[in-house]
């Protein structure tokens, strides 16, 4: 019999079955965030929606036992991949104390946990991309054999620290793969005002590095160019730019309205390039998901939303006295 595509690319209908799982849940937790944030029991939500493939899809390509990553803000798909759980997601939009990332300090999307080796980010957009290269550095430095994963927007390819990590990451030909998930606007300025080249990986060739623009709708593109971009950095060959083209499918975040600035047609047709119901129609027609596989695995994830949901409303706030934690050096050094 014919391979499968995801076969074609050494994944087994369970690694097909775990990505759309980890995108579905990506989404499911998005959406409550959405409901509680309406409700006024959440302050802000910056959504994955529209993006899961390029996320999972790239996570899946990687080692998430021994690579570190910098996410940006709309990268609940790789953090997932990655080890945070949806109880952790849901601690830091209600701004707990076990918020993992910051103790509910940071606002939500500023992803961090180093157990799983996921590097706190700021809120300036880009900075995590000089971040990555630093580690990709210690890893060359320490010969050890981990390599780095950054992601940032397009509109943040604009950014100086975007040139002077790639031109450092390219020099030194350190091992990380950098990925920009293009979804056509920043907040509300589309690409076509943001860059004067077609592309945004039509800037790897100035730093000495391979640049590729997949379709980032469908995860097992994104897992190609991911893959040969992380065994081309292991292999002490240097960095790669992957450009995914992707579509927000929310507004910027819960404090936009982005009807102000697209119109309703533009909304519409992109709806229609949703990646979630278009892997499952792909993994249904290859026969790797059935209707009865997909309501179970619904029912688990929303039983999981639903506790994740329930622990986090109850769970503690910090305490005041903690406020000061972490920005001072503290006796006992820097746990
Ligand atoms: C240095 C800096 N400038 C501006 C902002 C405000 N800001 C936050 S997100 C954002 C848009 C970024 O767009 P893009 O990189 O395309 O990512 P997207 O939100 O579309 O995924 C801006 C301007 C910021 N956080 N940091
Ligand atoms: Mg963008």
């Amino acid at each position: 019999m014919a391979k499968t595509r995801h076969e074609e690319l050494g994944l087994t209908h369970e690694d097909a079955l775990q990505i759309y799982e980890t995108m579905l849940m990506a989404r499911r937790i998005d959406e409550r965030m959405w409901l509680l944030n309406r409700a006024g029991k959440i302050p802000f939500v910056i959504s994955c929606q529209g993006q899961e493939a390029a996320q999972v899809g790239a996570a899946f390509a990687l080692d998430n036992d021994k690579d570190w990553i910098a996410p940006y803000y709309r990268d609940m798909g790789v953090v997932l991949h990655f080890g945070m759980t949806p109880q952790d997601l849901m601690l830091s939009a209600f701004a707990k104390a076990e918020d993992p990332n910051s103790g509910g300090r940071q606002m939500p999307g500023h992803f961090g946990q180093r157990k799983n080796r996921i590097l706190t980010g700021s809120s300036p957009v880009t900075t995590q991309l000089p971040h990555a290269v630093g580690v990709a550095l210690a890893a060359k430095m320490k010969k050890e054999d981990f390599i780095t994963f950054v992601t940032l927007g397009e509109g943040s390819s604009n950014q100086g620290d975007f040139h002077e990590g790639m031109n450092f990451a390219g020099v030194h030909k350190l091992p990380t793969v950098i990925m920009v998930e293009n979804n056509k606007y920043a907040i509300s300025v589309p690409v076509e005002m943001q860059l004067a080249c077609v592309n945004v990986s039509d800037r790897a060739i100035g730093y000495g590095m391979p640049g590729v623009t997949v379709d980032g709708t469908d995860p097992l593109e994104v897992y190609k160019v991911v893959k040969e971009a992380a065994d081309r950095a292991r292999r002490g060959e240097g960095p790669s730019l992957v450009e995914t083209i992707c579509y927000r499918l929310t507004a910027h975040s819960s404090d936009d309205d982005q009807r102000q600035y697209r119109d309703a047609e533009e909304l519409a047709n992109e709806k229609k390039l949703d990646p979630i119901p278009m892997f499952a129609a792909y993994l249904k027609e290859v026969g790797v998901l059935t209707e009865e596989l997909e309501k179970e695995m619904e029912e688990r994830i929303m039983k999981e939303v639903n506790e994740a949901t329930d622990y986090a409303e109850n769970a503690a706030y910090a305490e005041p006295e903690s406020a000061m934690l972490h920005v001072y050096a503290e006796d006992g050094g820097n746990e």
